[in-house]
């Protein structure tokens, strides 16, 4: 399907899912402009210009007189639910912010790239998951600027793959990211910027430079627990990036915002303190009585970064079996034999095979694996 950006704004209650397990979208992307209840499901998106999904609500700047109103107004737009895509990279072949076509072969590729995968502001309550970001430049920038209201943020169960940045760059957000599994050698991940509070929990982080960074940092935190990191020589740490791997319940203090009236703000909304959102079973999901996330799913780092490779992105496509591939290489050869010989030579006479273990090893399909099966099989290897 080829039919460039798709616009859609005050969109309410909408689905789009891909079918079956190869929908793909190619030179196109969605721009959510003030929606509400939207999830973008089962989806490949390939060479999008700019976006791929872009969800933005809409902010007032808060004061004292229309507090309430932001209140109200930032309410209105949220609800947002992007899970189980394939997000490759984008592809920008003009831009008419800047009047010219790119130049293609910009030998810089600067210009070339798309910006911000999966980026929202303004809004809440969203959450991607199960999402594969593959060898992308940026993959989501939550709350677009210092006044973008943005709060109830989740991410949980993506693969991100050779993404450079971003991944994701908040401000004034409360995050919680959990059971994410980041591969890559170049990156710079968990990228917080004012204000923003992120408690990062399980996530697996392998090869990445810098798994945690904060730029133009003022307040804010992150708290990570029980993440895990390898194949990281140094880990650059700074002021506001706590540990907390023995203390569930480690509270950051001073998080608020200082604004020119000398009126204290927390990140997210203007009017709730988010300072131990993480802890507040007001503003989170939290189990004060075992001290854990109340989610459906919360794994270990080191089984987080299996589910995700295994149940991130589309729908995959039932394997197909072939009768007696047992090194699954979709060619029967004398090693099939050989590992069928071995597996029948040491197998328990009382075992109850598996329908798995049937439909790749019984030959001859009468409910049992044994030496006929072997020879059927060394037969068929050999005609
Ligand atoms: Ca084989
Ligand atoms: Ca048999």
């Amino acid at each position: 399907m080829t039919i460039g950006n798709f616009y859609a704004p005050y969109a309410e209650n909408v689905t789009i899912e891909g079918v079956g397990t190869e929908a793909e979208l190619i030179q196109c992307g969605f721009r959510f402009a003030k929606a509400k209840s939207i999830e973008v499901r089962n989806l490949t998106f390939t060479d999008y210009p700019d976006k791929a999904v872009s969800l933005r609500g809409e902010t007032k700047v808060p004061n004292e007189s229309n507090r309430e109103e932001v209140a109200a107004t930032v309410v209105n737009y949220g609800n947002y639910w992007v899970h189980n895509n394939v997000f490759n990279a984008g592809k920008l072949n003009f831009d008419v912010r800047k009047g010219y076509v790119i130049n293609p072969n910009d030998p810089s590729g600067e210009s070339y790239k798309a910006d911000d995968t999966a980026g929202s502001t303004e809004c809440h309550n969203v959450t991607y998951c199960y999402n594969f970001y593959n060898k992308l430049n940026k993959a989501h920038l939550i709350g677009s600027t210092s006044n973008s209201i943005v709060y109830n943020y989740t991410l949980h169960h993506n693969y991100y793959k050779d993404v450079v940045q971003r991944v994701p760059k908040s401000r004034t957000a409360n995050i919680h990211m959990y059971n994410n599994y980041y591969e890559t050698e170049s990156s710079l991940n968990v990228d917080q910027m004012e204000d923003a509070i992120v408690f990062s929990e399980n996530n697996y982080f392998e090869g990445t430079k810098r798994p945690f960074k904060s730029t133009e940092i003022i307040n804010g935190y992150i708290k990570s627990y029980n993440d895990e990191i390898v194949g990281v020589s140094n880990i650059v740490t700074f002021e506001r990036l706590f540990f907390v791997d023995n203390d569930r319940n480690y509270r950051v203090d001073n998080t608020g915002r200082e604004t020119n009236e000398g009126k204290v703000y927390s990140a997210g909304r203007t009017d709730i303190d988010y300072t131990n959102f993480d802890t507040n079973p007001e503003l989170f999901y939290y189990d004060i009585f075992n001290n854990k996330s109340d989610v459906e799913k919360l794994t270990s780092a080191e089984q987080a970064k299996i589910d995700c490779i295994n149940a991130s992105g589309v729908l995959k496509k039932p394997k197909e079996v072939l009768l007696g591939d047992l090194d699954e290489d979709e060619s029967i050869t004398i090693i099939d034999v050989r590992l069928l010989l071995q597996t029948v030579m040491n197998a328990d006479p009382n075992i109850e095979w598996t329908s798995s273990q049937l439909i790749v090893m019984d030959i001859n399909r009468d409910n049992d694996v044994n030496i006929i099966d072997v020879r059927l099989l060394l037969q068929s290897c050999i005609n």
